[in-house]
């Protein structure tokens, strides 16, 4: 074994508790970590190797806490500190990692070292955050007086004016989350604190929220003009300047050569050649990569508010070429779902009858590839979008600024929710349906969010009783990684890169092969893998409408290499290769 095989994140897959809608203790509503404590049996049963917390601070939640306003404490909105070291040693003594959400590229605008930033020019933080006068020539405050055209994430311009010192702050998601200036090494200090506190509370590892956008050019050149000036590919603040130096430093300060901590790196906008600098482990830098490049596959013209049917083809050649990319020097992570996408049943799958098949194909399709899988919560038992009926179901501050600024425009207001429907992040962020209780016994009070009446019908109790069950898929493909090293290290080739709705493709680890081959379409159609290669194989894992007859077709199919698949069937086939390389079955 070498060093990077015994990397534990490498081999494990990581579940992603969005706080607010996991488990509600208090009745409040609102989810909080006495309610994560009461379901750790749901998250053991199906053999995740680490929790993702997201974010607990102390926080105004302009962005449901990805507004910090003290890195060091608990929000009672959610617990306490003790709550959340008992949650740590509570999942260690089951044998789960825990990985801390820690959001380093902007603070809430209420944190006190904004508050000071703010307080006057002279104040000694007001280099924390990027503080930048007017354009000349332009009344302050005004249409265009903005320090550059950068827009934000979250609607308008990235620029917040500041009447009372004259200025403008930097702020690429929000008005409530200034921008912090990494090129202070007092800030970047700071956030090595930070990250030391939560180190000695017992942590495993960092989720680091777009850290990829930390260094900014001190010039703060205008982007690209039109589509590209907006928050998207071009940005000037994506991979920035001393970006790689930046995140070295921070591992070396704050782990030194400690390997057994995690950090991975969400990184927005990303490309294969910074990802393969970021996570070559001998620069030091993150662990794993988020890329999103997948994630906006089906993004229209006019970007994700004008969605457009997503080409299974276009899916696989991305996430192929991340492989290979990624394949000699780094690692991916593996994901479809987040707190920040739609319900990827409903993007990919959008009969509601093919629920449950569905998901089962896309998840053998996403865990058997190189890199570590992200499972979100919700995601093992298949849910779909929640609905968004009227103005109200957006809650989000990303929907609701961008609703209110289309309707003051004049927009027709039943055309721009129609627009944000299928990718809007409301539809993903909805309670957990845990049984058949009231409001899926999410709660013993009035959810925050109502509980979509037909994830009710896909609740976590009926699924863990029901052997069939998606949850049952998503257990059987951990315990397939962590049982088969061929799942966490076998090179990935692609098959059948044209075919319009099969995702097929080989891993082979020494004198192992595994050959998946899913059909993310409802229709049956024919996957020709070519020749006998896989005459024998064993028969892994197998998903679909009927199974029976599946491992009939599977089975007749490899002798010649052509398998008839029904909509949304998958399989795992297994080999064992003699040392010549040749199949010995
Ligand atoms: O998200 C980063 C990010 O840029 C996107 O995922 C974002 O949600 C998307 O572009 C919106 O269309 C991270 C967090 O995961 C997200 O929840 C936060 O809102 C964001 O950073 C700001 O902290």
């Amino acid at each position: 074994m070498s060093e990077v095989d015994d990397d534990w994140w490498r081999a494990a897959v990581v579940y992603q508790v969005y706080p607010r809608s996991f488990a509600d203790a208090s009745g409040d509503g609102i989810g909080d970590l006495r309610g994560i404590l009461s379901r750790l049996d749901h998250l053991q049963e199906l053999g995740v190797d680490a929790v993702w917390l997201g974010p607990v601070y102390p926080s105004p939640q302009a962005d449901n806490g990805y507004d910090v306003a003290d890195y060091l404490d608990v929000d009672p909105l959610f617990g306490t500190l003790r709550d959340l070291d008992e949650l740590i040693e509570a999942l260690h003594a089951r044998g789960v990692r825990f990985i801390m959400d820690v959001v380093l590229n902007h603070t809430s605008d209420q944190h006190p070292w904004f508050l000071a930033s703010r307080s006057g020019k002279d104040d000694p933080k007001r280099d924390w955050y990027w503080w930048r006068a007017p354009r000349p020539g332009h009344a302050p405050g005004t249409p265009g007086a903005e320090p550059n055209n950068w827009q934000a994430a979250f609607s308008g311009s990235a620029w917040r004016f500041d009447a009372s010192t004259g200025e403008y702050y930097l702020q690429v998601f929000s008005a409530a989350q200034p921008d912090l200036n990494w090129e202070n090494p007092a800030v970047r200090s700071a956030l090595h604190d930070v990250l030391r506190f939560w180190l000695a509370r017992g942590v495993d590892g960092f989720r680091m929220d777009v850290i990829n956008f930390v260094s900014k050019d001190p010039a703060l050149p205008d982007g690209p003009s039109g589509r590209g000036s907006r928050f998207g590919d071009g940005a000037p603040y994506i991979d920035g300047p001393r970006i790689h130096e930046f995140l070295a430093e921070l591992r070396r300060e704050v782990l030194g050569n400690r390997r057994d901590v995690v950090l991975i790196g969400e990184m927005p906008l990303t490309t294969i050649e910074h990802a393969s600098r970021y996570t070559d482990p001998t620069n030091g830098e993150v662990d794993m990569v988020v890329h999103f490049k997948h994630m906006g596959l089906d993004h229209g013209p006019g970007g994700k508010w004008d969605p457009r049917p997503l080409d299974v083809r276009a899916l696989k050649a991305t996430l192929a070429a991340w492989q290979s990319g990624l394949a000699e020097r780094g690692w991916n992570s593996l994901y479809l779902s987040s707190h920040d996408q739609p319900r990827h049943v409903s993007r990919f799958a959008p009969a509601q009858q093919d629920r449950a098949v569905a998901a089962k194909a896309i998840a053998t399709a996403l865990h058997l590839q190189r890199g570590t899988p992200f499972v979100y919560q919700g995601e093992e038992l298949g849910l779909t979008n929640a609905p968004i009926d009227t103005p109200d179901d957006l809650h989000d501050i990303e929907s609701r600024n961008h609703y209110l600024e289309e309707v003051a425009v004049g927009r027709d207001a039943e055309a721009v929710l129609a627009g944000m429907r299928p990718l809007a992040r409301d539809t993903s962020r909805t309670p957990m349906p845990w049984d058949e209780r009231p409001h899926g016994g999410f709660t013993h009070g009035v959810p925050w969010a109502p509980v979509a009446s037909d994830h009710l019908d896909a609740n976590a109790a009926d699924q863990r009783a029901d052997p069939d069950s998606v949850f049952h898929h998503y257990r059987r493909l951990i315990d397939l990684r962590h049982t088969e090293p061929a799942v966490v290290h076998g090179v990935l080739t692609l098959l059948l890169d044209a075919h319009p709705q099969v995702y097929a493709f080989t891993r082979q680890l020494g004198t192992t092969a595994l050959l998946v081959v899913a059909n993310l379409g409802g229709s049956p159609t024919t996957a020709d893998i070519g020749g006998d290669a896989w005459r024998g194989g064993e028969l892994r894992l197998l998903s679909g409408r009927d199974v029976a007859s599946l491992r009939e077709r599977t089975r007749q199919g490899l002798r010649d290499g052509t398998v008839e698949l029904d909509g949304w069937d998958a399989v795992i086939v297994q080999r064992h290769d003699d040392a010549s390389g040749r199949p010995a079955v």
